[in-house]
């Protein structure tokens, strides 16, 4: 018998689904209805849910192992998947099913779904892309894997003390977790330290990489794909019994604990002093793990080392996993006994780098010291890369020292470090920008020597979001709309379908129902009037992206209220949201001022009905959720030239914000596409910027001839708004790195007109209605299909 097609399909009726869950209830919680809690009910649901997930994943393995297709790897230290139930009962059809069942067996189907935690295994944006990707690949049906770690603690917890910052641990597997699967048998070994012998590395430690996996449905097929994440766990031999049994507890789990510390938590960016070795060591451990679990995968079908390429990609999720170049090469050359030159060659068509930003110090490097401490084999092999690469360098470029410099692996002072993405770019056959501004900007700065040595090598791949999660889910009022209005679901699979909604920009009626679904969203966000201007920051915090320029508009438009009230403009409310890396001080002292703005706004009876900041504190995605679509206004407003691309950016126009931005990153091509005419641009392009900071810039220049810019900044020196306020304003008149006071008069003259076309409700309404029906390209299923079409060149297995 063929026990694939063997396997007892799950039912569909409301009958058999409560059927299975009471039987799941029983036989895998090992509870009854009388004492179950609401964690058990959440527990059995999500088994339940899985289950009919997990049948499509046998079909889709299945079909993978009899096709023996090309697979794309994803390899990423983050992924920020966001709450998983209602994503599972979507795709798997149970949506109505589930409250139904729940309350058939007396619980209350809210309670229970509030209990989904979920993996905050990400900082910000390029976490949420790496999702979003995952969701793509699945939703087109091609093989691919996504790699990453599974860390005990998450993104911190984001709390306010006093208005200040304070992180908490995320143990988001406190309940545990009843996405994951556990995949004990695919351990795999991973060292570190030792020597370099005649016989090879000899690592002087070992730690063991276990695997588990979560589900990655796709939307309207059948497909199922996983992630695969890496626990580290110590080697049986590191517990010391006989310490144990003297007494000696904590001496006795030392080792392990060292080991198990690899995939504790989640670096919040590379900001914090803490921990660089150990950051490291998590990047191996991430490469090593996968790699081998690429090689083993592979060997299912095939057995012939040229192949390797034609089977597999590995996308590089930014700098962090580069580690795999070297690691491939160890295992083809020490392991596999492949000669240099083929392996070289193997590996230079196995790998593509997604590049992620534009600032020169995100751009990752490692002391020499540590690294060859650390991976002592793995240095050896970077020298030799860097050997042939600058002896290419030297043949296309003669007496070119200044390209020998720029290029090598290695940069001399004033330590001596290894560049990572200067290895990235060499060891991969495609380099790509997420952002047509944020490509064309690498090749001509940050990566312009290697675009005149390998000019075939760099592309561009704009970002994109899945319309699943940030439109249907999260919307879903206006998603119904959407669907009456398109007549049919097939947006949700065809973003570009969403154009066919601009006629309806001039139908009062739809018009109004589209209103009415934004106010909904707002309600149900609770902040307050829904008739007032909802105004959305929300974000990583950081000076590029300038939250000090809002915070300064909210100032004035404060200051207005108390002066000037004529000038004041429409009811507002001002929403921020977003965490700051912990050892970040000038971004903790904007969020500080942002809370003393926020309570001097509050206290103050002339604000009422007219102005209001609110910052909620825990950014993360369930709340983006809640926020995107309840947004009117949507703040890109960072120093072009700095964003890469930015994809809060495209949540927010999709789900109809109207956005006032800056020429940077993503927010050029939203412009185009959603038309000059329903976009608030403001601010220096980024030539200008460039020009300016690269002259001799006085912020104090604009301070001097703006009144209100002084009225706001001396309130901040004043200490209105407290001592971090103080220090916001002394950064901003003294070196004022991102150009704020630069923006600031364009950025509130352009306020002013968002305030105007406010007034004239119809005219916003349509304008919201545009931006949606002008923002289909940026659904991360084009954003797979352009990385299919210009670097995977994988084709879609249907199970
Ligand atoms: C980022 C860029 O800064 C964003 O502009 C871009 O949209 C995303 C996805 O490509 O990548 N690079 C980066 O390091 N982060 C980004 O958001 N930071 C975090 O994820 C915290």
């Amino acid at each position: 018998m063929d026990l694939r097609n063997g396997l007892r399909p799950l039912g569909s009726t409301p009958a058999e689904f409560e059927q299975d869950l009471l039987s799941n209830l029983y036989y895998r919680r090992g509870t009854t209805v009388e004492s179950a809690s609401a964690q058990d009910a959440y527990e059995t649901l999500a088994l339940t849910v899985r289950d009919r997930l997990a049948a499509r994943r046998a079909r889709t393995a299945a079909a993978h192992y009899e096709t023996n297709p090309r697979w794309v790897y994803y390899l990423s230290a983050e992924y920020l998947l966001g709450p998983q139930l209602e994503q599972n009962l979507l795709y798997s059809g149970t949506t109505d099913l589930a409250p139904a069942a729940l309350k058939a067996l007396g619980f209350s189907p809210e309670e229970v779904e509030a209990l989904d935690v979920e993996p905050g295994l990400g900082n910000g944006g390029l976490g949420r892309l790496a999702a979003c990707l995952l969701d793509s690949l699945a939703t087109l049906d091609i093989p691919a894997v996504g790699y990453g770690i599974r860390y005990d603690l998450g993104i911190f917890k984001q709390d306010f003390e006093n208005g200040e910052q304070v992180e908490k641990p995320d143990d988001w597997t406190f309940q545990g977790d009843p996405w994951e699967f556990p995949a004990p048998d695919d351990w795999q070994t991973v060292g570190f330290y030792g020597y370099v012998g005649p016989e090879g590395w000899v690592p002087g430690e070992i730690v063991h990489g276990e695997p588990s996996h979560l589900l990655v449905p796709g939307y309207g097929t059948e497909t199922v794909n996983i992630v695969r994440l890496w626990r580290a766990r110590a080697a049986q031999a590191s517990f010391d019994l006989r310490r144990f049994s003297a007494g000696q507890y904590a001496e006795a789990v030392q080792e392990a604990v060292k080991a198990e510390n690899i995939s504790k938590v989640l670096y919040p960016d590379d900001s914090t002093e803490m921990g660089r070795e150990l950051r490291l060591k998590q990047q191996y451990f991430l490469v090593s793990c996968s790699l081998r679990d690429i090689i083993r995968r592979f060997r299912f079908r095939n057995s012939d080392w040229s192949d390797f390429p034609v089977k597999t990609v590995i996308q590089l999720n930014d700098t962090h996993p580069t580690l795999a170049i070297p690691e491939l090469m160890r295992l083809l050359v020490d392991e596999e006994k492949l000669d240099w030159e083929q392996a070289w060659s193997l590996v230079r068509q196995t790998f593509a780098y997604t590049c992620h930003t534009l600032l020169p110090e995100a751009l990752e490097t490692w002391p020499v010291d540590m690294l060859g401490r650390l991976l002592p084999r793995h240095l050896e092999i970077i020298y030799r890369i860097n050997a042939e690469l600058l002896d290419e360098v030297r043949a296309t470029f003669p007496d070119d020292l200044s390209r020998v410099r720029n290029l090598s692996l290695i940069q001399e002072e004033p330590q001596r470090r290894v560049r990572m993405a200067n290895l990235a770019v060499t060891g991969t056959f495609k380099v790509n920008g997420v952002a047509e501004l944020h490509s064309q900007l690498l090749t001509s700065t940050t990566f312009a020597d290697f675009a005149a040595l390998w000019p075939d090598k760099f592309t561009n791949v704009t970002n994109g979001v899945t319309p699943r999660r940030f439109v249907r889910l999260a919307n879903p009022g206006l998603s119904a709309l959407i669907t009456e209005g398109l007549g049919s679901e097939d947006w949700l699979r065809d973003l570009s379908l969403l154009s066919g909604l601009a006629p309806l920009a001039d139908d009062a009626s739809f018009r109004a129902r589209w209103r009415s679904e934004k106010r909904h969203a707002k309600s149900a966000l609770g902040l307050g009037d829904p008739g007032a201007m909802l105004d959305v920051m929300i974000k990583r915090f950081h000076e590029y992206k300038r939250q000090q320029l809002k915070i300064l508009h909210v100032i004035t438009l404060y200051q207005r209220l108390q002066s000037a009230p004529g000038r004041f403009g429409v009811p507002r409310t001002v929403l921020f949201g977003g965490k700051a890396a912990p050892a970040y001080y000038a971004a903790k002292s904007i969020i500080k001022t942002i809370n003393a703005v926020a309570a001097a706004v509050a206290a103050d009876p002339k604000s009422s009905g007219l102005l209001r900041v609110v910052f909620p504190a825990n950014y993360n995605v369930t709340l983006a959720e809640k926020i995107i679509p309840a947004a009117d206004l949507s703040e890109q407003i960072s120093m072009a030239g700095k964003e890469a691309s930015g994809t809060g950016n495209m949540k927010l126009a999709l789900n109809g914000a109207l956005t006032i931005g800056t020429l940077d990153g993503a927010n050029v091509e939203i412009r185009d596409r959603v038309g000059a005419d329903n976009f608030f641009l403001f601010g220096l392009d980024a030539p200008a910027a460039l020009s300016l900071r690269s002259g001799d810039y006085q912020p104090r220049s604009y301070y001097e001839a703006d009144d209100e810019l002084r009225a706001a900044l001396d309130a901040l020196s004043n200490g209105v708004f407290g001592g971090a306020g103080q220090e916001v304003a002394q950064s901003l008149l003294g070196r004022d790195e991102y150009l704020t006071l630069a923006d600031y008069r364009s950025y509130i003259d352009k306020q002013d007109e968002v305030a105007a076309v406010w007034q004239n409700q119809e005219r916003w309404t349509r304008m919201s209605i545009l931006n949606t029906a002008g923002s289909g390209f940026f659904s991360s299923d084009r954003t797979v299909s352009d990385y299919l079409e210009r670097i995977w060149r994988a084709s879609p297995v249907r199970p």
